[in-house]
């Protein structure tokens, strides 16, 4: 892999102002590259360098896991927001939310509670696992792509991502993103 970044798929200041381009300069700029600085220093050198981060990620343990699954978890957060984003979903993807679900509604409560309720630091995903959609938090850096799920998207719960902007009410942060900033065309793109 080259150890380096994807851009964000957005400018800093595009989601403004339900998430800071403050938050997003910190985010990306500090602990999304401190992550990838750490793996790079970890794997200089080995064998392992020469995955994909998606194998590294698939098949390490400790310190290379911790820090090759935060590059990889992040950048799936920065895909699953953008400018105008939020609301409810249509399509394949409401579709399946309303068949998996009961309703929109009832899926946007139960991703609330699961974002809110997971302890400590973590992540709020939507994955398709066996063709059923399914809401599951993972802590720290745990991430549902190396238990044979496919992810749609996910939240970031760690403190980072919202204390700048929304200090420690995790709750407002959460209900902000499902309705302000969740990339369902991404989902949709996933689902496929
Ligand atoms: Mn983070």
């Amino acid at each position: 892999m080259k150890f380096e970044l994807d851009p964000l798929p957005y400018a800093k200041d595009a989601l403004a102002p339900h998430m800071s381009a403050e938050t997003i300069s910190f985010h990306y700029e500090k602990h999304h590259q401190t992550y990838m600085n750490n793996l790079k220093n970890l794997l200089q050198g080995k064998p392992e360098a020469e995955k994909s981060l998606e194998e590294i990620v698939k098949g390490a343990t400790g310190g290379v896991f911790n820090n090759a699954a935060q590059v990889w978890n992040h950048d799936f957060y920065w895909k699953s927001m953008k400018p105008k984003g939020g609301g409810e979903p249509t399509g394949a993807v409401l579709d399946a939310i309303k068949r998996d679900f009961g309703s929109y509604s009832d899926f946007r409560t139960q991703f609330q509670t699961a974002a809110v309720g997971q302890f400590g630091s973590g992540w709020a995903w939507l994955v398709n696992e066996g063709g059923k959609l399914k809401i599951v938090t993972t802590g720290n850096a745990e991430t549902p792509m190396t238990k044979g799920a496919t992810c749609l998207v996910t939240c970031d719960v760690w403190e980072h991502a919202y204390y700048i902007d929304y200090r420690n009410l995790r709750a407002k942060f959460v209900e902000t993103w499902l309705a302000n900033l969740v990339n369902w065309d991404f989902a949709a793109a996933n689902l496929k």
